[in-house]
C-alpha cells in the first residue's frame, strides 16, 4: 500500500482543534461510536464521545513517537509494576495536550457540564496506594521529559475495591471499572505472547553439543497486551503503558475438547483467566498466594519477552547488547522474579552461557525497595515456587551458589552472613528472598528517601550494602505537578500563574518566586479566599455524602492515606478524644475549631485496621452529635478515597497530617500533595517528611514526635506502653473512654483489640509520642488564630515544594541510574526536522 498517499489534514475533525471543529467531533463521535443521538444519548454516551475526541487528537503523536523510537532505537527504560494506579485520563490528558480550556468551551457551547463528564470516567484503580501512584506519577515525568520509556503491568479486570461504610464498618465492593468500555486503551491481541507455569525440566545436549535445559510445563496462558498512550506535559512525546491480560491459550483446550470434555476445555478457560482478574488489596502485607506469584511471573515474562522481541526481531539488534538498549526499573520486588525469567530467555531460549547471561541480566536490572517492614518484604515458600516455576527455582539455586562462594572468598569462615545473605532463608521452612534475588540481580539498588535509604542499608540489605556500596543509592520519591497542582487546583494554579507566569509547571523550583510576593497583602488574602472557596466546595461534598455539616474556618485538619497501624490514624484519633474530654470537663474552653477529615481503605483481612475505621466513624457519631462541643470540632470519615477524590481533598487542606512511627513510611507522597497545595504538615521525621520539613523550614513545619534512632533504642531497651498511660492522665482518660464503651454504645468488648494492643505492646509507639503530638496539636491551633501568619506559612510550603516534583526524581535517576538521552518527538502536521 502507498501509506505516504495518505497524508492526514490539520482541519481534518479528527485532529482539528478550532472550537467549532471540537463541537462537531464530539456530536460526530456520539453518531459513529456510541452509535447514539442526543435524545437518547446518557451521560456516559457524551463522555464516550469526548474521550474519543480527545484521544483522536493524541494518536498522532503517539504513532510519530512509536515510529521514531523504531527508527532512532534508542536507549529504553521499562518501569516494571504490578500496579499503576492512573486516575482519571481525561482530565489529565487535556492539561498535557494544553486544550483544557477550549474543551471546556466548546463542550458547554454544547449545553453540556463538563465537570460532570469529568466525575463520569471510572478511574483504573490499578494500585492499593503510593507504589502505585508514584509508578503511574513517574509515567507523567518520563513522557514530559521525552524518556524513551514503557510502563508494564497487569491489566485488572478488578482494580482496588470500591469501599463502603456501613454501621462504621468498611465494606468491599468490586470495582468494575471496564463495566461502560475504556476509551484509552487499544487491544494489540496479534502481539500476544505465553506464558508457562508448572511441569518439570530436562536436560538434553543441542546440535553444539552443549548440555542445555528444556522446560516441560503443564499449563499455559497467553498474555495479550492492552496499550494506554501516556502524554507528556506540552511535548509532543506519547509513551505506552502496557497492561497485560490473561486469556486461555486456544490450542491447549483443544486436547481435551477433541477429547469430548467440552466442560474441561471451558473450565480451563476460565482458570486460564482468573490469572489477571483482580489486583491483591493488601499493601505492605504479604500473604504468600500462588495466585499472586503467577500473576507475577505472567507480566513479568510477557514483558521481557516483548523488549526481546522488540529487540532481536524488530530492530534486527544482536541479544548480546540488549543491556545497552534497554534497563529495567523494578518497582519493589513484585517483578523481581524478571532476574531468573532474564536469565532463563538468554540460557536456554538464545543459548548464551552462563557468565555473559548474568552479565546481561545484571546490567539490565535496577531495583528500588520500598518498605522496611518485614511482613511486606516478599518470600515464597520454596515448595510453591519450584512446583511453580521449576526451572526459574534452578536458576535461582545456580546464582545463589556461585554468589555464597564469592562471599565466602571475600568474608572467610562467616557463616551467619553467608546464611544472611542467601537467597533462600533456610531458617525454618525454606522460603525464596525476593529483596536478595532483586538485589543480586541489579546494578543500582535505590530507597525513596534519605532516611529510608540510610536505614535500607544499615538494616535489610546491610550486607549486601558493605559488598557492593556503589550500587546503593537513593533516589527521593515526587509526584506530578500537573495532575496534583494544575488539574487538581486550577484556582491555585491561575493565581500562581498570573504572578510568576507558567513555567513551574515543567520546572517546579520556580515556585521559589513566589516568596516574593510573601509580603504582598493582596496575594495573602487572594491565597486565602482560594483555600477557603475550595474548603467550601469540600464542605458541600461532605454535606452531600455525609449529611454533616463543617464550618469552613475551622481548621481542615486531614489524614488521607491507606490505613495501617504504622501510619497511626489512631494516634489522631486520640488527639480527638483528648480535646474532647477537654470540652466535656470545661464547655466553655476556647480551642480552635478543627475539622477532622479522614479518608482511606484498609486492606480486606486487616482487622485491626478496619477496627481503626470503626473507632473513627464511632467517635464521629458521639462527637458530631454533642450539644456540649457546639460544633467546634466535627470528625468526618470519607468513604471510598481514591485518586479522583485525593485529588479534591489536598487542595482542601489546611494541615496534613504526616504521624507515622519514625523509621516506618518508606517516604510518602500524600505529604508532598498537600505541601504543594499550601497545606502545613504535622508530622514525624520520617520518610520524605525530613526532607520537605528541610526544605519548607523548621518554622513551617510542625514537628513532633521520636526520631527514627530513639524508637530502635527504646524498643531494644523494652518498651513498656503501660507506664506511659499510667503516667499520663489525659492519655488515660481518652484509653479509658474508649474502653468504657463511651463510643460503642456500651459494648466493652467492640474495641479490646484495639486497646489491649496500644497498652500492652504499642508496637508503633503511640503512647511514647502522645504527649509531643498534643502539645505540637496545641501549637497548631494557636497558629491558626493568626491567620495572616497561617497565609505566609501556607504560601512559602508552596513556594519550597519543587523538590518534590517527580521531575526531579526522574531526572536523578535518567543521569544517575539509566543514563539515557532525551529523544525529541516532533509535533503532527509542522514541518520538523529533528530526525
Ligand atoms: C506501597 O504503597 C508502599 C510500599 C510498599 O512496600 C507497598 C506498597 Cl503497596 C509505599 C510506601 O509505604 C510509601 O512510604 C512510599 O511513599 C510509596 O510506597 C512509594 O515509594
Amino acid at each position: 500500500m502507498q501509506t505516504e498517499d495518505i497524508q492526514i489534514r490539520i482541519e481534518d475533525d479528527r485532529t482539528g482543534l478550532e472550537i467549532e471543529t471540537l463541537k462537531r467531533a464530539i456530536l460526530d463521535n456520539l453518531f459513529y461510536i456510541q452509535g447514539k443521538f442526543p435524545e437518547i444519548a446518557t451521560l456516559n454516551d457524551y463522555y464516550m464521545a469526548l474521550a474519543y475526541t480527545v484521544r483522536d487528537r493524541l494518536i498522532h503523536r503517539w504513532l510519530i513517537s512509536s515510529q521514531t523510537y523504531t527508527k532512532v532505537q534508542p536507549r529504553e527504560v521499562c518501569y516494571l509494576s504490578a500496579e499503576f494506579l492512573m486516575g482519571p485520563h481525561l482530565g489529565n490528558n487535556l492539561i498535557n495536550l494544553g486544550i483544557y480550556d477550549r474543551m471546556r468551551q466548546a463542550v458547554q457551547e454544547l449545553g453540556l457540564n463538563f465537570e460532570a463528564l469529568l466525575e463520569q470516567e471510572e478511574e483504573p484503580g490499578l494500585g492499593n496506594g503510593g507504589l502505585g501512584r508514584l509508578a503511574a506519577c513517574y509515567l507523567d515525568s518520563m513522557a514530559t521529559l521525552d524518556i524513551p520509556s514503557v510502563g508494564y503491568g497487569i491489566r485488572y479486570e478488578f482494580g482496588i475495591f470500591d469501599q463502603d461504610i456501613h454501621d462504621g464498618w468498611q465494606v468491599e465492593i468490586t470495582d468494575k471499572w471496564l463495566k461502560n468500555g475504556n476509551p484509552w486503551e487499544i487491544a494489540r491481541p496479534e502481539w500476544a505472547f505465553e506464558v508457562k507455569f508448572g511441569g518439570r525440566t530436562e536436560r538434553y545436549t543441542d546440535e553444539k553439543g552443549r548440555s542445555r535445559v528444556k522446560w516441560i510445563p503443564d499449563r499455559m496462558v497467553q498474555g495479550v497486551p492492552y496499550d494506554t498512550p501516556i502524554l507528556g506535559y506540552e511535548t509532543s512525546s506519547t509513551n505506552t503503558l502496557r497492561l497485560w491480560s490473561a486469556q486461555a491459550v486456544e490450542s491447549f483446550d483443544f486436547r481435551a475438547f477433541n477429547a469430548g470434555d467440552y466442560y474441561g476445555a471451558v473450565g480451563n478457560k476460565v482458570f486460564s483467566e482468573n490469572l489477571s482478574k483482580v489486583l491483591y488489596p493488601n499493601d505492605e502485607q504479604i500473604q504468600g498466594k500462588q495466585l499472586r506469584l503467577e500473576q507475577q511471573y505472567f507480566f513479568v515474562s510477557c514483558s521481557l519477552q516483548d523488549m526481546i522481541r522488540t529487540h532481536c526481531d524488530r530492530r534486527g539488534l544482536p541479544i548480546s547488547i540488549f543491556h545497552e538498549k534497554f534497563t529495567v526499573q523494578l518497582n519493589d520486588t513484585h517483578p523481581a522474579i524478571a532476574v531468573a525469567e532474564l536469565m532463563r530467555l538468554l540460557l536456554d531460549e538464545h543459548g548464551i552461557e552462563w557468565d555473559q547471561a548474568w552479565h546481561i541480566t545484571q546490567s539490565t536490572m535496577a531495583y528500588t525497595n520500598h518498605t522496611l517492614l518485614p511482613e511486606a518484604l516478599e518470600r515464597w515458600a520454596v515448595g510453591l515456587f519450584g512446583s511453580l516455576l521449576p526451572r526459574h527455582l534452578e536458576i535461582i539455586y545456580e546464582i545463589n551458589g556461585r554468589f555464597l562462594n564469592e562471599v565466602r572468598l571475600r568474608y572467610p569462615k562467616d557463616d551467619e552472613r553467608i546464611r544472611r545473605m542467601s537467597i533462600i532463608d533456610e531458617s525454618g521452612d525454606r522460603y525464596v528472598r525476593m529483596a536478595n534475588l532483586a538485589t543480586l540481580g541489579s546494578y543500582s539498588i535505590n530507597g525513596v528517601a534519605e532516611l529510608h535509604t540510610q536505614l535500607l542499608k544499615q538494616d535489610v540489605l546491610h550486607d549486601f550494602a558493605e559488598m557492593y556500596p556503589e550500587r546503593f543509592n537513593n533516589k527521593t520519591n515526587g509526584v506530578t505537578p500537573r495532575r496534583f497542582m494544575v488539574l487538581s487546583n486550577p484556582r491555585l494554579t491561575k493565581l500562581i500563574t498570573s504572578k510568576i507566569g507558567d513555567h513551574w509547571i515543567r520546572n517546579l523550583q520556580e515556585l521559589r518566586q513566589l516568596e516574593s510576593f510573601v509580603e504582598d497583602l493582596e496575594f495573602r488574602s487572594e491565597w486565602r479566599q482560594i483555600k477557603l472557596a475550595i474548603k467550601r466546595d469540600l464542605a458541600n461534598y461532605i454535606q452531600e455524602q455525609n449529611g454533616i455539616e463543617v464550618n469552613v474556618d475551622s481548621i481542615f485538619d486531614i489524614q488521607a492515606k491507606r490505613f495501617h497501624e504504622y501510619k497511626r490514624q489512631h494516634l489522631n484519633v486520640l488527639h480527638i478524644i483528648t480535646l474532647y474530654n477537654r470540652l466535656k470537663a470545661n464547655p466553655n474552653l476556647d480551642i480552635t475549631p478543627r475539622t477532622f477529615i479522614f479518608g482511606g481503605k484498609a486492606a480486606p483481612g486487616y482487622q485491626m485496621a478496619k477496627l481503626i475505621i470503626k473507632l473513627i466513624n464511632s467517635v464521629a457519631d458521639v462527637v458530631n452529635s454533642d450539644p456540649d462541643v457546639r460544633d467546634r470540632i466535627k470528625v468526618v470519615f470519607l468513604k471510598d478515597y481514591n485518586v479522583k477524590f485525593a485529588q479534591r481533598v489536598y487542595p482542601a487542606a489546611d494541615l496534613s497530617e504526616q504521624i507515622s512511627t519514625a523509621g516506618k513510611e518508606a517516604s510518602g507522597t500524600g505529604n508532598m500533595k498537600f505541601s504543594m497545595n499550601g497545606a502545613l504538615t504535622i508530622g514525624t521525621l520520617d520518610g520524605a517528611n525530613i526532607e520537605i520539613r528541610e526544605e519548607v523550614g523548621a518554622e513551617n513545619f510542625f514537628l513532633f514526635g521520636l526520631t527514627a534512632s530513639k524508637v530502635s533504642q527504646i524498643k531494644a531497651k523494652g518498651y513498656d506502653p503501660m507506664q506511659y498511660y499510667i503516667a499520663n492522665s489525659e492519655l488515660k482518660a481518652a484509653i479509658d473512654r474508649i474502653n468504657s464503651g463511651f463510643f460503642s454504645k456500651g459494648d466493652t468488648a467492640l474495641f479490646k483489640p484495639l486497646v489491649g494492643s496500644l497498652m500492652y505492646q504499642d508496637p508503633y509507639l503511640l503512647f511514647a509520642d502522645y504527649q509531643s503530638y498534643i502539645d505540637v496539636q496545641t501549637q497548631v491551633g494557636e497558629a491558626y488564630r493568626d491567620q495572616d501568619h497561617w497565609t505566609r506559612m501556607s504560601i512559602l510550603n508552596t513556594a519550597r515544594m519543587g523538590k518534590f516534583s517527580s521531575d526531579r526524581s526522574i531526572r536523578e535517576y535518567v543521569k544517575e541510574v539509566w543514563k539515557i538521552d532525551p529523544l525529541k518527538i516532533c509535533p503532527p502536521n509542522e514541518p520538523c526536522s529533528i530526525h
